[in-house]
């Protein structure tokens, strides 16, 4: 009896380790659409960023449509700590971020409370 737990619960295990290691794990991420001399991206903003991952080509000034449907005061900010943007956000209307991104690397945003997160890669 004892056994064929111990038996259930590893099978239980290794179909999780298999589903971690191999599953679909959805990350939303998109590159930014380069028009000219600038990139632009959307990102609508609803119980987190999406994209939650956006993707910017380096040295190309970045203009970032925010557009938040999610009333939540949770998410009334966001702050880009290393490109200096701290911006309330209205509701359901764009709201362009710019900055330029000058290195490559992986840079976060977040809430106003530092709660909520998104990532930029910049290449
Ligand atoms: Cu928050």
């Amino acid at each position: 009896m004892v056994n064929s737990l111990v038996m259930i619960l590893s099978l239980a295990l290794i179909a999780f380790i298999i589903w971690w290691f191999f599953g679909k794990h959805e990350v939303s991420q998109q590159e930014a659409v380069v028009r000219g001399d600038h990139q632009e991206i959307r990102v609508s903003v609803d119980g987190g960023y999406i994209p939650q991952t956006i993707v910017l080509k380096k040295g190309l000034p970045a203009t970032l449509i925010f557009n938040r449907k999610d009333p939540s005061s949770c998410l009334d900010q966001v702050v880009f700590s290393d490109f200096g943007v701290h911006e309330d956000l209205p509701m359901k209307k764009d709201f362009p971020i710019q900055f330029t991104p000058e290195e490559a690397g992986e840079f976060g945003f977040a809430c106003g409370m530092n709660m909520i997160h998104g990532k930029v890669i910049v290449k």
